[in-house]
């Protein structure tokens, strides 16, 4: 794949999940289109009939003509879900980019990092802020995610999308602990306790982390913490009416 074809991003500024692809495009600094696919009321129909059944974002396309909404990708262009999928197929087209380092050893360690955060964050998180589930199953793994970081820079010193699959998630974290109003599926008080241990000496590096990571262009230009508290509110309260986070988490169960 020599020349680069047009990127189509199907995503919802609210999920993390598509936040990760936007985090890889901004640092490679290449152009691509945005269609917006918003989870806050009833998905649009043409999303699921015409561009993906499973209907969940981030959903890239790759190559074809321009998009509208509700158009059908044209169906000889690469189609990419999974938002860890769609970010090591950028950092292999655009090597220039970096978003990998070159060095085998320092990306087997990347992905070792990215694989600990899909299987202990994601799961903390929902069990966390959805179940009921006590602080410390969250502050537990973001210590464990610390421990993993170098004494300073990034992941594996420069950036890389091994930030990009934490950082969506760590941004949120510290956004949702700071509202006054929590999902009333939490424990009393759990917010605040969390929000202030991630404050404390425990946390040095990883708010080192962040404020280094809030310092770079791509995260300022992907990231409204205004917005994602109102949105996670109208999110809680479609939750409390369905039990559901979202087509395949309930509030009840971790799977
Ligand atoms: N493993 C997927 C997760 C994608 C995902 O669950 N996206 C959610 C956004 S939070 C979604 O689109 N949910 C809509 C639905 O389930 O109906 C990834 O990494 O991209």
């Amino acid at each position: 794949m020599s020349r680069l074809e047009r990127i189509t991003l199907y995503a919802a500024v609210e999920s993390p999940f598509p936040h990760r692809v936007r985090l890889a495009l901004e640092e490679a600094q290449v152009p691509y289109d945005i269609i917006s696919v918003s989870l806050l009321s009833d998905k649009p129909e043409w999303f699921g009939k015409n561009v993906y059944p499973e209907a969940k974002v981030p959903y890239l396309v790759y190559g074809g003509p321009k998009l509208n909404p509700g158009d059908a990708p044209s169906p000889d262009t690469l189609q990419l879900p999974e938002s860890l999928v769609i970010n090591e197929f950028l950092a292999d087209i655009l090597p220039s980019a970096k978003l990998l380092p070159a060095d085998p050893t320092l990306r087997a360690k990347a992905r070792l990092f990215i694989q600990a955060v899909e299987a202990k964050i994601l799961p903390a998180f929902v069990a966390f802020f959805f179940q009921g589930k006590p602080k410390e199953t969250l502050l537990d793994e973001l210590e464990g995610i610390q421990n993993k970081l170098p004494a300073e820079g990034y992941v594996v010193g420069e950036w890389s999308i091994a930030d990009a699959a934490f950082t969506p998630f760590l941004m949120r974290i510290h956004a949702i602990l700071k509202l006054d109003n929590h999902p009333p599926m939490m424990q009393e008080g759990a917010a605040k306790e969390a929000f202030e241990a991630l404050r404390s000496p425990r946390f040095a590096r990883l708010q080192k982390y962040m404020s280094d990571n809030v310092a770079r262009p791509s995260m300022a230009k992907t990231w409204d913490e205004a917005v994602i508290q109102k949105n996670f509110k109208i999110r809680v309260e479609n939750m409390v009416k369905t039990g559901r986070i979202n087509s395949d988490i309930s509030t009840t169960s971790v799977h």
